[in-house]
């Protein structure tokens, strides 16, 4: 049973970490679960602040997200792009007429010195949640893709090149004066941090911009909390997102136990699907205790089930 004055922290990237937070929100209180979203993906077009990762957490939460799409909100309309198109204006990143209303409301508060934090809790507020939504940093960070096509920046990399070109490594521009937000920084030292949760994201671009803040790697490895992580990879492939094709282009054989290995020191467990079970052993070796289980979200009782079975296996280290 939930012991309520237990807190977690879940970083998040992506459709899978929004997944997974939306189960978490659902058996965890208000008070005992921080998310923390990657904004490494975040970029201006068309003169607005996009932040892709933390609106993916913050619709999901809301109930507003597109479950086809993974991004933007359900029943979208897209006049504004017909008109965008009919100018000649840039057609390859679409932004849907009630997405619109989000980026418009964040790019003025920020150009009027609101930090991305600030206008993340107002913009939540007025969507009802109740659980802490936060960005891991307020100053910018940019992830850059080598790719055999050059440097791209993110978003050219995933929407406008769909993930063709083949990656080498990834740069994250700004890392080096970026400061984890002072309340993410604040709870990994916090005694009564029950867990830190690694939600199924992709852990090139959307783990490891957090983790590579300052300080943060030696702030899990400090921290009292258990550090539990979901494999994005479920049988050779990631759900959703470029993580498997990464994952082989960089060398790695694309499976649960390269996942666990990736993140070396810092897990105390991995949470990997019944499908890759012969990977348990390997695993366990490296000192890492594999919870085998669905790890597969389609409904909300899975999320609530998957976010249960994270929680539990914070409790055996
Ligand atoms: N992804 C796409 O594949 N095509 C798009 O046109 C697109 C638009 C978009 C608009 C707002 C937003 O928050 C996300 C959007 N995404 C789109 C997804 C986005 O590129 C990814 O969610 C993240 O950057 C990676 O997780």
């Amino acid at each position: 049973m939930n012991d309520r004055r237990r807190k977690y922290l879940a970083l998040s990237g992506g459709v899978g970490g929004a997944k997974l937070a939306v189960g978490l929100a659902h058996v965890l209180g208000p008070e005992q679960l921080t998310i923390v979203a990657n904004t490494a993906d975040d970029f201006e077009h068309l003169g607005l602040h996009v932040s892709p990762d933390l609106d993916s957490v913050m619709y999901a939460l809301a109930g507003l997200d597109d479950p086809e799409r993974g991004w933007g909100i359900v029943d979208e309309t897209w006049s504004f792009m017909g008109a965008i198109e009919k100018l000649g204006g840039p057609t390859w990143f679409n932004l849907g007429d009630k997405d619109i209303g989000t980026h418009v409301l964040r790019t003025q508060a920020l150009r009027n010195g609101q930090s991305l934090s600030e206008i993340t809790a107002s913009l939540c507020r007025e969507l009802g949640i109740k659980h802490r939504l936060l960005p891991m940093s307020n100053d910018p960070v940019r992830t850059q893709v080598e790719t055999d096509e050059g440097v791209l920046p993110f978003q050219d990399y995933f929407v406008r090149r769909q993930c063709e070109p083949r990656v080498s490594g990834f740069r994250f521009q700004g890392i080096e004066d970026a400061e984890p937000h002072p309340e993410f920084a604040g709870l990994m030292s916090d005694q009564e941090l029950a867990g830190i949760i690694v939600c199924p994201s992709n852990p090139y671009v959307s783990v490891d911009p957090i983790l590579n803040l300052r300080g943060v790697r030696k702030a899990m490895m400090n921290s009292p909390a258990p550090v539990v992580a979901v494999s994005p990879i479920v049988g050779g492939n990631a759900l959703k997102g470029p993580a498997a094709k990464m994952m082989a282009e960089l060398g790695q054989t694309v499976n649960s136990a390269s996942v666990a290995a990736y993140y070396q020191g810092l897990l105390d467990a991995i949470v990997i699907d019944r499908l890759d079970s012969d990977h348990a052993g390997a695993i366990e070796k490296t000192g890492v205790r594999a919870v085998v289980t669905d790890t597969v979200m389609r409904s909300v009782e899975d999320k609530m089930s998957l976010a249960r079975r994270v929680i539990d296996a914070m409790g055996n280290s």
